[in-house]
């Protein structure tokens, strides 16, 4: 899906006639299309999409409302790009600066002939609000990693190693109908839990284990973003109560969570609970972030985030208790916002599963 037209009037809002998109995952956002490379040029009433031949026959069929330019060795994507420039008079075209390294901007700058303006925040700022077919991508992709987990959940045992949980989620994403991974899968067992995002080693699971797995996959170039810990066999007091109190939390966080609450104070909400019963320190991250084409984007759910959350937003609530050497704890939802509350997009039960 395209949202070349919503860049359009964002532009026109701005006061640019034009602006060039470099970041891939902006290219895609802007027309729908993923490749490797290219160029997307948005004018206030057309839009063009610069491609090679490695894309060029899916484009010309999937990329709509811009027209789509083939780029080879004797007419380079730079001869394409000033030309149209050119040709539509253009002479300030906004720039990705949060994209291109200082020396491509120089260069590119040059090249072109015309004066760059900073326009990294057009994109960023549309793309924190979700259109519905976004949410229904993020939701399709969060569908796909319970499946794969209710998997798992059938097979976790004693002598599985972490890599092999990993692996199994992994597969079962893929299997269930994941483009691809949202980021690389976590999984962690016994005193391993105690490291937020640690690597999944070839050490093995045992009873009386926390396992926390963190994961998600893609659809539509759409992340999902899901976390869960379970125990093997038995816990002991003080892991029930750890994971009362981060499930707890999680739940406050996921009450705070509406439109127009500054990130601070929907972390607070959540962390507040975490101090109170005693594990303040054993809580170092921020408490969720937004997810979309990219795994973490802005606004943040964290103590340092002033700024308040859209309607439309999609944002992880993802408390969690770490004690070093002991053990950890983190449960993480996709929290949709909207003007009154917000819609979870996580359907899997969070109550605390011993298998
Ligand atoms: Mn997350």
């Amino acid at each position: 899906m395209a949202n070349i037209k919503k860049i359009q009037q964002a532009i026109s809002e701005e006061g640019l006639s034009a602006l060039w998109l470099y970041d891939e995952l902006d290219r895609l956002y802007a027309s729908g299309f993923l490749t490797s490379d290219g160029a997307v040029l948005i004018l206030r009433n057309k839009a063009y999409f610069i491609t090679d031949s490695r894309y060029i026959e899916a484009a010309e069929e999937q990329v709509k409302d811009a027209e789509v330019i083939l780029c080879t060795n004797e007419n380079r994507e730079t001869d394409i790009l000033k030309r149209l420039l050119s040709e539509n008079g253009i002479s300030e075209l906004g720039a990705q600066d949060g994209s291109l390294s200082y020396s491509e901007y120089l260069r590119m700058q040059e090249a072109l002939g015309v004066k760059f303006v900073p326009a990294q925040h057009i994109t960023k700022t549309l793309r924190e609000v979700k259109e519905r077919f976004e949410v229904e991508s993020m939701t399709t992709a969060q569908r796909i990693a319970e499946k794969a987990f209710d998997h798992v959940l059938g097979m976790l045992s004693p002598g599985m190693t972490e890599k092999e949980v990993a692996a199994e989620l992994e597969y079962q994403m893929t299997k269930n109908g994941a483009e691809g991974l949202a980021f690389e899968t976590i999984c962690v067992a016994g005193a391993n839990t105690s490291r937020p995002h640690g690597v999944p080693t070839f050490s093995k699971l045992k009873t009386g284990d926390f396992i926390t797995m963190d994961f998600g996959c893609k659809i539509n170039g759409y992340c999902s973003d899901m976390t869960r810990t379970v125990a093997l066999g038995s816990v002991s007091d003080e892991m029930c109560r750890v994971y009362e109190t981060v499930l707890e939390a999680q739940l406050a966080g996921e009450k705070a969570a509406r439109a127009g609450i500054i990130g601070r104070d929907m972390d607070k909400a959540a962390r507040d609970v975490i101090e109170r019963a005693g594990y303040g320190e054993y809580f170092g991250h921020g408490l969720g972030h937004s997810v979309g084409l990219l795994i973490h984007e802005g606004p943040n759910a964290s103590p340092r985030e002033n700024r308040p959350l859209p309607a439309g937003a999609v944002v992880t609530c993802e408390p969690g208790i770490y004690m070093p050497g002991k053990f950890g704890v983190r449960i993480e939802d996709m929290l949709h916002i909207t003007e009154n509350g917000s819609e979870n997009l996580t359907k899997a039960p969070k109550n605390l599963i011993i298998l």
